[in-house]
């Protein structure tokens, strides 16, 4: 959006809705210090990651680095795999899908340890790992009990991104200023007290492992390597720490650094691995110096200024916010009894846009299971990228919350396993072009995982390139397209190579697959996850194939393949009803011995898909609808998450809520529960339970598709907004080709503002309760010409329009 044009919004939505958009505080507080880690507040900038626990004695505070993962690039193919392809497709035409799953066991998965049951940390897999923990220790020249301290707090600024501790305590008011710096890409900590010379510290870092400590002059060292499941020369790391002190005295030795009697303190911390840079050290050591040579106060706003050209870029009110006097952690418990809390929702909006620009930087790597945070040497289920709905969820706020330019690392993610892809298409399809199975890491991985089970899944590759289609239609850039027709295709060509006929129907064929980690079981009683095309693989093959027909349309190419997948398309299986009203998640209506299972692929076509609307296809959605009422109202964080975003496909606004307000459920639990803990930690992170990052992001994205959509062909305001929603409005949020802004009273759109961010023709839906609509042309408002309840709006890239509604 251009500026003047975003200085225009802004007046014009102040005008618009002074009464309640008085500017939020967007914040998250506490009363306390965090007494557990998913309590923290998470600072990030991309790459570096934070979590400071606002001890008041002692306070730990966890770090990270998006790229610090053990384990190392691997040949995990099964070389002799193809040979069994065809007895494993036999047996699974002749019903016996267990007994292919057995075969499959002995011949049809990765080679090696995979991923090691999740817990790849030491195998050559390898695991996302905490960086390590920085250890403050505060003395205050009175004992630990009288050391209590009055007037705690901890709040996180989301404007900012800037975290705040502050209490009084002998009479001395104590602050703490943190921040990831986006400007110089390092931890920078400010201890400040009212009164002189009352900053007294020491200062330590460690891991669990793979460490060692060293001074260097007045310079605070921990590195180390990883271990990479072969010869443990796995990636190599370093972190530095240097203290300015104002006042007082700065002393190191055994392996602490310590300040006495200081009027305040700033703490500086950089980090670096080898990952992709074989210039680590020196790249620490000048992050910190270029950090260091500022005051901190410019550190300050450089850094908010650079992180705000992000955060900006998209606004939400939704009325009343009353309810930030409460303490987040109690903000959540009070949703549970009363969700009349607008404010909540429009503030975890953007905090789930916070979290994917702090978890994410172009040149980097994309978001992972947990974004950027993590505490542990094995990070559940290796932290990686799964990609039967994990990574893809990761960015389903991408586009629609502005955020374009973090499509990046995603697409270089996509990009980098398209070689090994393609090899692994060969060893075990014999075919052409590439897939990637169910996970994949930062070496590259894409065999299958180690169990056929769920690592046979190969349609997550098309689903990948949805993702990297869904940005081209947001942007429209030519360029871009370019870029990503040769990956496209590539999968296209495999799954044209892999589908067989299937005797019974003569319908084209996955085989073998299997429905995202969903069971069924067989006329013979026995169970079995192996099949022949889950409804999910045919729906993301239809939606694969119409991109790359379109886009070697539009690039003017590839003609033959082209005719090849106009004739493959018409044969794939389609969506099928069951007996029971419900859509068939596999090709046959087996019974399910996990019916509210927390996957909901055969949806997909529902959401993120655009094959089923109740528009368009509406026996179809009835049937999805009655599907989803099947699922129930429970789940994992992340499948909360996506059924939210369905029930707003639905168009069922209190629905979406209802879920809404279960996923808000405040919960503690640590462990693993794989059916319906999800939840929200006290520090909003999502609950799978354990801490995974896909449900803030599904349900940030799920906000967005309660107050508009645009997969139907046409743009569409307050699509399924709860009634407790009433009044609000949003800015720079994304449609194919522009940016749109809106504000409604009482359900009723009254404006719209659109901004092409492209050549652009919108068709726009007449919002409901409005029966007239005008648009500003040379400074007047006349009226558009509607053709049933739709319109259009003609833009060059660049142009802005406003539209009011009676
Ligand atoms: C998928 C899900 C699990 C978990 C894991 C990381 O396999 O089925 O629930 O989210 O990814």
């Amino acid at each position: 959006m251009n500026k003047f044009f975003r200085i225009l919004l802004s007046i014009s939505l102040l005008f618009s809705f002074s009464s309640h958009a008085q500017q939020q505080m967007l914040r998250l507080w506490y009363e306390q210090p965090a007494s557990r880690w998913e309590e923290c507040v998470a600072l990030g900038n991309g790459r570096l990651g934070a979590m400071p626990d606002g001890g008041v004695l002692k306070e730990n505070i966890t770090l990270n680095d998006i790229t610090l993962w053990s384990g190392g690039k691997q040949d995990a193919d099964s070389p002799e795999a193809a040979k069994y392809l065809p007895a494993i497709r036999q047996l699974l035409f002749e019903g016996k899908n267990d007994e292919a799953q057995d075969l499959m066991y002995k011949s049809f998965v990765c080679k090696g340890a995979g991923s090691g049951q999740g817990n790849g940390a030491k195998v050559p897999y390898g695991s996302y790992e905490v960086l390590g923990n920085l250890h403050l220790d505060y003395n205050y020249g009175v004992d630990a009990v009288s050391a209590k301290p009055s007037k705690y707090m901890r709040e996180f600024s989301l404007e900012e991104a800037i975290a705040r501790t502050s209490y009084t305590l002998d009479g001395t008011v104590y602050t703490r200023e943190y921040f990831t710096s986006f400007d110089t890409d390092v931890l920078i900590i400010r201890l400040t007290a009212d009164k002189l010379k009352k900053i007294n510290i020491a200062l330590s870092i460690d891991r669990p492992e793979q460490f060692k400590t060293a001074l260097v002059g007045d310079e605070l060292q921990m590195s180390g390597q990883l271990e990479n499941g072969t010869n443990g020369k796995g990636m190599q790391y370093i972190t530095r720490i240097k203290i300015k002190s104002e006042g007082g005295k700065l002393t190191a030795g055994k392996g602490t650094l310590q300040v006495k009697d200081a009027n305040a303190v700033t703490i500086y911390l950089a980090a670096s691995t080898d990952y992709r840079n074989s210039d680590f050290m020196n790249q620490s050591t000048k992050n910190l110096a270029s950090a260091m040579r500022r005051k901190y106060s410019a550190a300050k706003l450089a850094h908010v200024q650079k992180y705000q050209q992000l955060f900006n870029r998209a606004k939400l009110s939704l009325g009343s916010d009353d309810k930030k006097s409460l303490p987040t952690d109690k903000r959540l418990v009070a949703f549970t009894a009363d969700s009349n809390d607008p404010g909540l929702a429009a503030l975890y909006y953007q905090f789930g846009r916070y979290l994917l620009i702090c978890s994410t930087r172009p040149g980097l790597l994309p978001p992972n299971l947990q974004g950027l945070w993590a505490n542990t040497i094995n990070t559940p289920w290796n932290g990686d990228y799964h990609l039967n709905i994990n990574i893809q969820m990761n960015h389903w706020p991408l586009n629609v919350t502005n955020l374009p330019m973090l499509n990046e690392p995603f697409y270089s993610l996509v990009a980098n396993i398209v070689e090994p892809g393609t090899k692994t298409a060969k060893v075990y399809y014999n075919a052409e072009g590439w897939v990637a199975h169910v996970i994949t890491n930062v070496w590259g991985y894409t065999s299958p995982g180690e169990h056929p089970s769920w690592g046979s899944f190969n349609t997550g590759s098309a689903w990948l390139c949805q993702m990297l289609w869904t940005h081209y239609i947001y942007t429209q850039d030519k360029t871009y397209l370019s870029k990503i027709y040769t990956i496209l295709k590539g999968s296209a060509e495999f799954y044209l190579a892999t589908l067989v006929k299937d005797p019974d129907t003569g319908w084209l064929v996955t085989a073998p697959s299997n429905s995202p980690e969903n069971t069924f079981i067989l006329p013979s009683g026995k169970m079995a996850n192996v099949c022949v095309a889950p409804t999910m693989d045919n729906q993301l093959i239809r939606a694969l194939f119409g991109y790359v027909i379109q886009a070697s349309g539009e690039l003017n190419t590839d003609e033959a393949l082209r005719k090849k997948l106009q004739e493959a398309v018409q044969k794939l299986p389609p969506n099928q009803i069951g007996k029971d009203g419900r859509l068939m998640e596999w090709l046959q209506e087996y019974t399910e011995p996990d019916p509210e299972h927390r996957h909901v692929s055969h949806l997909w076509a529902l959401y993120p898909g655009n094959e089923i609307t109740p528009e368009k296809t509406p026996d179809l959605a009835k049937a999805a609808r009655a599907s989803l009422e099947k699922r129930g109202d429970q789940g994992t964080g992340w499948s909360l998450a996506w059924k939210i975003n369905l029930w707003a496909r639905l168009h069922d606004g209190e629905r979406a809520y209802k879920t809404l307000q279960r996923f808000f459920r405040p919960t503690s639990v640590q462990g693993f529960d794989m059916q319906s803990g999800g939840g929200t930690y006290a520090n909003l992170f999502c609950a799978h339970p354990p801490f995974q990052i896909d449900g803030n992001f599904g349900t940030t994205a799920g906000i967005s598709e309660m107050l508009l959509q645009s997969h139907n062909g046409y743009v569409e305001f307050l699509p399924a907004t709860p009634s407790l929603w009433k009044d609000g409005s949003f800015s720079g949020w994304c449609v194919p080709g522009a940016e749109v802004s809106a504000v409604w009273h009482n359900m009723i759109v009254s404006q719209v503002n659109i901004y092409a961010v492209a050549d652009t023709k919108l068709t726009i839906k007449m919002p409901a309760q409005v029966s007239k609509a005008e648009v500003l042309q040379k400074g007047k408002y006349v009226p558009v010409q509607t053709s049933g309840d739709f319109f259009n709006i003609t833009l060059k890239k660049g142009e802005t329009t406003t539209i009011r509604f009676q």
